[in-house]
């Protein structure tokens, strides 16, 4: 078992310690990466040179093949994982993974119904932005991303024009299946938007309200697995993984859970739609995302990380950063409303 108190960590904090906050944006915040935009239009410049260096009055046949081979280029991206036609998309069921293109985010179906967000005044751990616990019904199944947004799916982003031409950190953890890290909230806007042009459908962040459910998957303990950490059930200060307080692990690294879910606890902290308010009381109760009343400027975050104590990884826990700083234990994962 493993508490709080019981860990020597070196970045535990008070909550809402501003202090820390300008701390940590000094150390690590704000890598303002000045690199210069991928140019998406490479491959339009390479079909460009193979149309001029085909003789102007060549034969039909050649023509035939080169048009043959621009489309090989072009197609992959966009044929081998389509955007979900409507028909297939009113037919999902929870636990239904899918993915709308070939580098973008595996997404999980997560069923509709009703949970206590929030943890009682006896939780050890909890603070007061926890209460009052009130219930929340989500109406219709969500599409959820089944890992938090890794380098290679960001890079994507990059490489295909969008993003800003903006290529994060990685802190010499490596990219590819590791989660992407040093994006902000205003970062991983970009990010949705390049997703929903490209395919056409409505990507957006998870609501806390969202977050919290699909965290739990059903469960009202104090972590989806249990009332305590256990030993390697996720990456965290005290998780007892191998990366623990070190860095990110690779995505999908440690059990799902019961919707099938990846990392919603531990090793990035995930930002949300959520404006931050430093109680419950007014929160909607259908899902939604809670924007009215809120400071907007601090965005919320939630699921703990791998520099943090056992005790923000509970599925209650939320915290909250400003929404342009850029942290490398935060990240983001990305969700869909599906059609009814
Ligand atoms: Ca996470």
């Amino acid at each position: 078992m493993c508490f709080l108190a019981d860990v020597a960590e070196p970045f535990s904090y008070s909550r809402g310690d501003v202090a820390f906050e300008r701390e940590q944006r000094e150390d690590e915040g704000k890598h303002h990466n000045n690199e210069t935009r991928q140019q998406a239009t490479s491959l339009a410049r390479k079909v460009g040179r193979r149309r001029r260096a085909v003789p102007v009055l060549t034969s039909l046949i050649a023509l035939c093949v080169l048009g043959t081979a621009i489309i090989a280029q072009v197609a992959p991206a966009s044929t081998q994982a389509p955007p979900l036609p409507p028909t297939q998309e009113k037919a999902l069921k929870p636990k239904d993974i899918f993915k709308e293109c070939a580098k973008c985010p595996e997404m999980v179906v997560v069923p509709a119904g009703s949970f206590t967000m929030g943890s009682p005044p006896s939780e050890p751990g909890r603070s007061a932005e926890e209460g009052p616990q009130h219930t929340v019904t989500i109406a219709r199944p969500f599409a959820v991303g089944r890992f938090e947004v890794t380098f290679d799916e960001w890079d994507a982003c990059v490489a295909d024009g969008g993003c800003n031409g903006y290529k994060p950190a990685d802190e010499g953890w490596g990219r590819g299946r590791r989660p992407v890290i040093n994006v902000s909230w205003d970062d991983a806007q970009t990010y949705i938007a390049w997703l929903s042009k490209k395919t056409g459908k409505s990507y957006r962040l998870l609501s806390g309200a969202e977050y919290e459910y699909a965290m739990r998957a059903g469960t009202q303990t104090v972590y989806p697995w249990g009332n305590t950490i256990g030993t390697n059930n996720a990456n965290c200060h005290a998780c007892g993984s191998r990366w623990d307080a070190k860095q990110t692990a690779p995505v999908g690294s440690f059990a799902a859970n019961g919707y099938g879910l990846y990392d919603m606890v531990g090793n990035v902290r995930e930002w949300t739609e959520d404006c931050y308010h430093d109680t419950y009381n007014g929160a909607p109760t259908d899902g939604s995302a809670w924007i009215e009343g809120g400071n907007c400027y601090d965005r919320v975050v939630r699921g703990g990380s791998f520099l943090l104590a056992p005790a923000f990884l509970r599925s209650a826990s939320r915290y909250w950063f400003t929404s342009d700083y850029r942290l490398r234990y935060l990240g983001f994962r990305v969700a869909r409303t599906l059609a009814p």
